[in-house]
């Protein structure tokens, strides 16, 4: 018998790959999408004929208890959430509403439906903010500096909470950044693969960006959702780290960008004091010995590869033959 997984998030640049994985290993997929005035479907434009997409949203009880209850799955990954740190300053009751209570709804609806269902929680490196050790494991203490950073660590309290309570198999997954052709258009990786190539297009000649010094830990989002999956195979819960234990500079992804396709990032890029943050976190690096260990998981793309992949697909994609584009860029 084939299981079934409830994917939230199903749209966004995860749930896709993730999506792509299940379906692969037999599953049945079933995605949850909020209602929108119109479908934000470009990412699982290719798998619309072998998922199930149902209507839920984080912020609506009742809808996530019936979905539950409808699909009955073995698996529950819950990856939606509003996403993207800065949106978290202008709307931090919204981004607590899903982020954070937008969990304890879920896991109080497979609470009351099967405590036997797995649960995985999409928590963030960005809980370790304000860095207490580097690199940072499961045992580094949270110092969040952003509003989603705080509710993704109620998200991870609450989680375990539950794992504890009522002993349910409920993961942490804590991811570094992981980034890929389908990442939104606001991130910083996506905006540079996206600047470079309208540039060497002709279509534009500068890309405005804000903190260069800043550094991250970056691989390759169809590493990442490998070991969500595995995560759940495993023969207890437990909360796992899933980075590269590389970082790099904004500095780095421009250069590296702008030299694939032979120009200068210096005759291109400015900065903007209007593409800060109140409080950023300057340097993020993970220690995945856990991961490695026990899920026998390591990423396969190194930095420029990903850096390099994502250029050329934009260069494609704006040339009119690449992956589907999003509708909009918001908030860049
Ligand atoms: P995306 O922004 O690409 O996708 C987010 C998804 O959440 C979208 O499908 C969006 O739907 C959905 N969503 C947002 N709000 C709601 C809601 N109220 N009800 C139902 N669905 C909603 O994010 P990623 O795929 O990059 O990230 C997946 C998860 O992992 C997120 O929780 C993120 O915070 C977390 N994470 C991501 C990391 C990364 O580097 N990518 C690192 C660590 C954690 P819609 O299409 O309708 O907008
Ligand atoms: P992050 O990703 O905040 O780490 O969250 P993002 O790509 O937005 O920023 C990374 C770093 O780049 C600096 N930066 C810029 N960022 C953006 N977006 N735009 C710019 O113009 C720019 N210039 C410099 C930022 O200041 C920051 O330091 C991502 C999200 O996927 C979260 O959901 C996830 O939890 C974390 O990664 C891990």
């Amino acid at each position: 018998m084939s299981k079934r997984a409830i994917i939230t998030g199903v749209s966004g640049q995860d749930g896709s790959y993730l999506a792509e994985l299940l379906l692969d290993r037999g599953y049945e997929v079933v995605g949850v999408v909020r209602r929108l005035s119109a479908p934000n479907h470009w990412r699982i434009e290719h798998l619309l004929d072998r998922i199930d997409l149902r209507p839920g949203d984080l912020l609506d009880q009742l809808s996530l208890i019936r979905l539950v209850d409808e699909v009955r799955p073995h698996e529950i990954y819950n990856l939606a959430a509003m996403s993207f740190v800065p949106a978290s300053w202008d709307q931090p009751m919204l981004t607590g509403e899903y982020n954070a209570q937008g969990v304890t709804r879920l896991l109080e609806a497979l609470r009351q439906v099967d405590t036997s269902i797995r649960y995985y929680q999409a928590s963030s490196s960005e809980m370790f903010g304000k860095v207490r050790e580097t690199p940072q494991n499961e045992r580094t203490p949270f110092y969040p500096r952003s509003p989603y950073g705080a509710a993704k660590a109620f998200a991870h309290h609450i989680t375990v909470n539950y794992r504890e309570s009522y002993d349910l198999f409920a993961v942490s997954g804590i991811l570094f950044n992981h980034e890929s052709p389908r990442r939104g258009l606001e991130f910083v990786t996506r905006k540079v693969s996206d600047g470079v190539a309208r540039i060497k297009l002709g279509r534009a000649r500068t890309l405005v960006l804000g903190n260069l010094d800043a550094r991250r830990d970056w691989g390759f989002a169809g590493d990442y959702v490998r070991a969500m999956w595995s995560m759940l195979q495993q023969d207890a819960p437990s909360d796992y780290v899933v980075a590269t234990g590389v970082s790099h500079s904004v500095r780095d992804l421009v250069e590296t960008a702008f030299s694939h396709v032979g120009l200068d990032w210096r005759d291109h890029v400015r900065t903007d004091a209007r593409f800060l943050r109140p409080a950023d976190i300057e340097h993020l690096v993970g220690d995945a010995s856990k991961a490695r260990g026990v899920l026998g998981w390591q990423p396969t793309v190194d930095f420029r590869t990903l850096v390099r992949t994502m250029v050329d697909a934009d260069l494609q994609r704006l040339a009119g033959a690449g992956e589907p584009a999003p509708a909009a860029a918001a908030g860049r």
